[in-house]
């Protein structure tokens, strides 16, 4: 097996919601991997610091600080990517949020929060990236972030779920129409993984043991066990995978 197929250098990757969890895991696999990558968040000093850590270990890498939710934010990011000359080669939609209650006591505010973040993003941020692949004609690679809920709901997190059911599909309506220009774009859905967002499910004894005795790993999965899916998602290895999502669970979904 030769590893150029899996060889990432000459292209640039830009992951949302990156500099913490999953997607500064992603930043670190994807850098390692040979690709430039641009983490991304709405706070400037959490960039900053993301950049500094990434160049402390050798790697090519930029920050943009802007929010993924809102259309003028993320216009002007890619207006200043344009100026820079940074070609998106490969984007990782990964940027979310979530707010759990109960459905009888959610407000609209918060389930339009999380819809925006965590789905309406991804369409915003994929659009502006492919509209340029498009019309430089070389292709590219599209990674949403999905999750266990992309499939199944889980009680209290019902706006997230909805989300990332969306994402799943939003995949396959992107390799509907970007196919053709040889844009893939797939899903990966990751299990329960540590990771700041899921602190608190960490530090509830009940909710670990849960974890622990749905998964047929009997564990939580390690932010950088998503690395493997994301190198192969945004290489040569997939160009002919398309609307596809992987599941990085430890094998839950496969159980009953
Ligand atoms: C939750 C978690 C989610 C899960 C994910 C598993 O509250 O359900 O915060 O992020 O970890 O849905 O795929």
């Amino acid at each position: 097996m030769s590893t150029a197929l899996f060889d990432l250098s000459g292209r640039t990757a830009l992951i949302t919601g990156s500099t913490r969890g999953i997607g500064f895991a992603l930043a670190q696999g994807l850098s390692a991997a040979g690709a430039r990558v641009i983490v991304n968040s709405r706070q400037q000093a959490a960039v900053d610091q993301a950049v500094a850590k990434l160049k402390e270990q050798g790697f090519d890498v930029r920050g943009a600080a802007f929010d993924v939710a809102d259309q003028d934010s993320v216009s002007a990011a890619f207006d200043a990517f344009d100026q820079q000359g940074l070609e998106i080669d490969i984007l990782v939609n990964n940027a979310g949020i979530q707010h759990r209650a109960p459905m009888l006591e959610l407000e609209l505010k918060d389930w339009q929060r999380v819809i925006d973040t965590n789905l309406t993003a991804a369409f915003l941020v994929g659009k502006e990236t492919a509209r340029r692949m498009v019309a430089r004609g070389r292709g590219g690679k599209i990674i949403n972030i999905g999750s266990l809920t992309s499939e199944a709901a889980r009680a209290t997190v019902a706006p997230y779920t909805v989300a990332k059911a969306g994402i799943k599909l939003l995949s396959r309506a992107m390799a509907a129409e970007w196919a053709r220009h040889d844009i893939q774009a797939n899903s990966i859905g990751p299990g329960y993984i540590l990771t700041d967002m899921n602190q608190a499910l960490v530090d509830n004894p009940q909710f670990d043991a849960w974890v622990k005795s749905s998964n047929p790993s009997q564990r939580w999965g390690k932010p950088e066990e998503l690395v493997g899916a994301a190198i192969f998602l945004a290489s040569a290895a997939s160009n002919y995978v398309n609307g596809q999502i992987i599941y990085v669970d430890g094998g839950w979904l496969s159980v009953l």
